[in-house]
């Protein structure tokens, strides 16, 4: 496999409205990053995803843009943005754009224009249908967001798409002079001193709606090849796509170097198991073998062509280690477990702000004091048809993407050093506990484990390129895998429960001396013929 620079690097996400506010008006921005790039510079990520700060809106937090060449004013300015980029440079750190190319808002300039006449010139920037001779819309699409993905337009008499917000429509991919305006945009951005994009929804820009196909469809391939070729292909740069309908096989399509698309995707399959048929708002309980199959399944498919990326959580999901560890008595446990298992495997991993401080999720009282445009049309939709007000609030605190989005916890001030002013969403509560500030002074805390866990892949090759095997496969507690290169053998091992277990080993671990790279409770040095584990015990060791 021939070596990228991103093969060993580690992400981390940002979320801009919810990181650091410099100004204090509430909203996180970019001054805000800047001043914490020492911080991450300490944690030893070398890329920054940075969720959009572009003109917008904000009916989806940005993932609505008005304007893809400007920055929105509550993030700061162009200057500032430019600031970022060269101040992050300095510190070895590289920022990837969100790329949200599926749909614009509809204030972008382009829809304002279509919307103007059928003549207008931008028309076929959007996708428009006439209704059907009864009114109803073209097609019974959904729109992922809840509703009909048909919006009705009473000037124009026609319907247009949009598979999110009725104000995210959907740009018309069939239409080649929308390939030529995005492939300019991206290449201004490259000119920029960008390290990648990350390419929101991509797996949706092959749509062809009149036969039904949204996701996957036959168009995709060819055009990323195309956007490949006319923007970042030749450029060194990081892109990852955001494909929720991905399996291994499409993956590979994506990644594999040879077809020249796209650098690595985000799967969800692992996700998505505990969600009941696809919904996530019929949250179930993690079958951890399942779990194991699915990753170990993309290990394996993907070990000699295509690039897995790596991740527990994002700005749409639940906190980690309240969804498959204890945000309660073991939650620093828990927590470094879920890091090193996630950290060992092949791939390039991707931290959520606030997950190297074990930050959890939230469950706010009341549905007036969530700000999510998803949670929101959700919590109407269902309780209209009939779901209880407490069923949808119970799941919005097990799988609610505000529990992605409140605050991140800096220190034990008020508001958790986020802002001085009323921040445009509640901090969690649990801030006097968990912030940076106490992490930083606790050389055993969370924050100090994923320190290691970067370093640990840059030190050691096998990390990054070495075999994955499947271990204990059988064992519903207990997540193990081998890493292994010619010179390198390692074994890694997570109790994901909160019992003490004792697991036989297999006869060729069995016996030997052994080094631990990174532990969340004591070393080991040596392994006979089985191993106890405590409650959510997880090391790495060097066979
Ligand atoms: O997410 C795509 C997406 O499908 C999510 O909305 C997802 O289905 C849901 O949140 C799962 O819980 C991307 C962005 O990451 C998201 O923030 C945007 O809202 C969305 O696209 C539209 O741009
Ligand atoms: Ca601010």
């Amino acid at each position: 496999m021939e070596k990228r620079w991103w093969h060993d690097s580690v992400v981390y996400q940002i979320y801009p409205r919810s990181f650091c506010d410099s100004n204090n008006d509430g909203i996180g921005d970019l001054q805000g990053i800047i001043s914490k790039l020492d911080y991450l510079q300490n944690l030893g990520i070398d890329v920054i995803w940075l969720s959009p700060v572009y003109q917008s809106p904000m009916d989806d937090n940005g993932y609505d843009i008005s304007d893809y060449q400007a920055i929105a004013p509550e993030f700061g300015t162009m200057d500032d943005m430019r600031d970022l980029i060269e101040q992050a440079k300095l510190r070895g750190i590289r920022i990837v754009m969100d790329l949200v190319v599926n749909h614009t808002s509809d204030e972008h300039p382009w829809f304002v224009d279509a919307k103007q006449s059928p003549d207008s010139d931008y028309r076929d920037f959007y996708i428009w249908r006439d209704a059907n001779p009864d009114g109803t819309p073209p097609s019974d699409i959904d729109s992922i967001f809840g509703g009909s993905a048909w919006q009705w337009d009473e000037e124009n008499q026609q319907y247009f798409f949009h598979l999110f917000s009725k104000r995210q429509p959907d740009l018309n991919w069939e239409n080649p002079r929308v390939h030529d305006q995005v492939f300019a945009m991206m290449n201004w951005w490259i000119d920029q001193g960008i390290g990648g994009f990350r390419l929101d929804v991509i797996d949706l820009i092959g749509k062809e709606i009149d036969k039904g196909v949204t996701g996957n469809g036959e168009r995709l391939h060819p055009l990323l090849h195309k956007m490949n070729k006319a923007t970042f292909g030749d450029k060194d740069l990081l892109t990852v796509g955001e494909t929720w309908g991905a399996t291994p096989e499409i993956a590979k399509l994506y990644s594999d170097p040879a077809r020249e698309e796209l650098s690595m995707v985000f799967q969800f399959e692992h996700i998505t198991l505990t969600w009941q048929n696809g919904d996530k708002w019929q949250p179930i309980p993690l079958d951890l073998k399942q779990f194991k199959q699915v990753l170990t399944k993309w290990q394996v498919e993907l070990s000699n062509q295509g690039w897995n990326s790596l991740f527990w959580n994002n700005h749409d999901l639940p906190r980690v280690v309240s969804k498959y560890g204890c945000d309660k008595e073991y939650r620093v446990e828990s927590a470094k477990m879920l890091a090193t298992t996630l950290h060992f495997m092949k791939g390039t991993p991707y931290i959520f702000q606030g997950e190297e401080i074990g930050m959890t999720n939230v469950a706010f009282d009341s549905i007036e004091q969530y700000k999510d445009i998803e949670t929101l049309n959700f919590y109407k939709v269902k309780t209209e048809s009939g779901v209880s007000h407490e069923h949808m609030m119970s799941a919005i605190h097990e799988n609610g993407r505000d529990n992605a989005r409140t605050p991140m916890q800096w220190n034990n001030d008020h508001h958790a050093g986020f802002t001085n002013a009323t921040p445009w969403i509640e901090v969690n509560p649990n801030y006097p506990e968990i912030n940076v500030a106490a992490a930083l002074e606790d050389r055993h805390s969370i924050f100090y484990h994923y320190k290691q866990l970067v370093s640990l892949r840059k030190a050691h090759p096998v990390v990054v390129y070495g075999d994955f095997i499947p271990l204990l496969e059988e064992h519903p507690q207990v997540f193990a895998y081998e890493r292994k290169d010619d010179q390198q053998h390692l074994m890694v091992v997570s109790n994901f429960s909160a019992e003490t277990l004792t697991v036989e080993l297999p006869e060729h671990l069995r016996q030997r001396n052994v080094t631990t790279l990174i532990t969340n409770i004591e070393p080991v040095t040596a392994l006979a013929e089985e191993i106890t584990l405590q409650p959510y015990e997880s090391y790495a060791l060097m066979l």
